[in-house]
């Protein structure tokens, strides 16, 4: 079965049978993002915004995306603006198959620091290293760093390669 055929296949499943989430926040301020180097784990060697996987004591997922973003970098986002859900498919590791939704804020307390999870850095939003991220983030962070609201759907193989995708505005 070709990979597009395929794709459209896992992702109407998935409408029954909704993701497990996780989350992602960006700093922007300046012309500058925060992004954090994944220093184990799932993504290690990445640099990406700051997030993981909800807890049980989180009542929703923007209090996940704010407890990840504290344990990871140390900071304390205050209003947070939702420009994103992306899913995620993965064709021979369906564990990691994963809904992300994706916050932008500019006011923050704390000073963003090393922890064991993550380094981070702040990069000139033209600056940003794509070839050292998922290769997703190409096709959509520029649009969300944008002030564009988008939805996602991508389709990676078990090397973490992504063999099919769309991206579409939805504001
Ligand atoms: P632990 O168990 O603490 O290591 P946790 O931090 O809860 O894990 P993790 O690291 O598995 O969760 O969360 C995955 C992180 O990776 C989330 O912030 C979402 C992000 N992510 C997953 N797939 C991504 C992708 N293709 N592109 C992207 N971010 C992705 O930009």
């Amino acid at each position: 079965m070709d990979n597009n055929k395929k794709f459209t296949e896992i992702k109407s499943e998935h409408l029954n049978n909704p993701l497990r989430q996780a989350t992602l926040i960006f700093l922007v301020k300046d012309g500058l993002v925060l992004l954090a180097m994944k220093k184990r784990g799932f993504a290690e060697g990445k640099w990406n915004g700051s997030g993981g996987k909800p807890k049980p004591e989180d009542k929703t997922i923007e209090a996940t995306a704010r407890r990840e973003m504290f344990e990871e970098t140390m900071v304390s986002p205050k209003k947070l603006k939702r420009v994103a859900v992306l899913n995620f498919f993965f064709l021979k590791k369906q564990d990691w198959n994963q809904q992300v939704i994706v916050f932008i804020t500019n006011e923050w307390t704390g000073i963003p620091r090393e922890t064991e999870e993550m380094s981070p850095r702040w990069f000139k939003i033209n600056e940003i290293p794509y070839e050292e991220m998922w290769e997703d983030d190409a096709l959509w962070l520029p649009k969300v760093l944008n002030g564009k609201i988008v939805e996602g759907n991508f389709l990676f193989d078990e090397n973490q390669k992504m063999q099919e995708y769309e991206v579409t505005e939805v504001a």
